[in-house]
């Protein structure tokens, strides 16, 4: 196993999984439908100057389902009414997140995990190609960003690797603005902590190597998988609410999604009417 010697903050080991764990979390992701979700909805309306638009990947949530049209969680002002509850765990993760757990309260400084803090909150990025009129486009990218749940965040990811970078500012001219970049490889374990690494630099993923030709994931139509990044991340529990506790109008804007769900999570299924 390589060790890294990374600044305080940054942790990465690369395999974490091994190839059975690796085969059995891949046999279980391939069972999940991803959403395509749409950025806005009709009682979160794009702002002036933007537009409706679908994100650029699809995505699968589990311990807590933050639709993009709920706004995602951004504490402190941004918490009400934008994580509603979703499945648990399947074993299989489990047993990962709390081997993640481990590690990051092993590794960092006490001051860097917050009170009950515990990965409770999985959002599963697919990175590949879209058909867009006819033709493949690669969407295998992040532009930069914070991730504002509170504590360390762990990221696992499979298949083609990916250029990581965390970066000072919001503008991509010129290299000045990049702090640290990272291959994030094929079974590999990335986790992020403390005020620097978490509140102060953004992060992105710039590319994704198109190099192992694996097919990858669960069939989505007019698009093609070749990577797949677990992030884990901490909500307050008081801050994920259940579907039923949503004011009626966000729970219209979000039900198209809940019933695509239900067609293939029996979670999702009873949440249906
Ligand atoms: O795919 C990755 O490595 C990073 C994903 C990410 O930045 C996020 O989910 O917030």
């Amino acid at each position: 196993m390589k060790k890294d010697s990374l600044p305080t903050g940054l942790h990465y080991q690369f395999p974490f999984i091994d190839r059975k764990e690796r085969a059995r979390l891949l046999e279980w992701i391939a069972t999940l439908t991803p959403l395509w979700e749409m950025r806005f909805s009709e009682h979160n309306p794009p702002p002036e100057g933007d537009t409706q638009r679908p994100l650029l990947r699809p995505v699968y949530w589990l311990g807590n389902w933050q639709f993009a049209c709920l706004d995602y969680y951004h504490p402190p002002k941004g918490i009400l009414h934008r994580c509603v509850k979703a499945e648990p765990y399947p074993k299989v993760l489990q047993d990962v997140v709390d081997r993640i757990e481990f590690i990051a309260k092993k590794r960092f400084p006490k001051n860097f995990i917050p009170p009950k803090w515990k990965l409770n909150t999985c959002l599963i990025n697919f990175y590949g190609n879209k058909l867009e009129d006819g033709k493949w486009v690669d969407r295998a990218r992040v532009g930069e960003h914070k991730d504002f749940e509170p504590g360390p965040v762990g990221s696992m990811s499979f298949g083609d690797r990916a250029f990581f970078q965390f970066v000072n500012g919001k503008s991509t001219m010129g290299e000045d603005n990049i702090v640290l970049s990272q291959w994030l490889e094929d079974s590999s374990l990335q986790i992020f902590a403390g005020e620097k690494w978490k509140e102060k630099v953004f992060h992105r993923v710039q590319r994704v190597e198109d190099k192992k030709k694996e097919k990858l994931g669960p069939e989505i139509e007019g698009f093609q998988t070749r990577r797949i990044n677990f992030t884990f991340r901490y909500v307050p529990e008081e801050h994920i609410y259940p579907l039923q506790n949503l004011p009626p109008e966000l729970q219209g804007d979000i039900r198209p999604y809940v019933q695509k769900l239900g067609e293939s999570s029996p979670y999702w299924r009873g949440l249906n009417p």
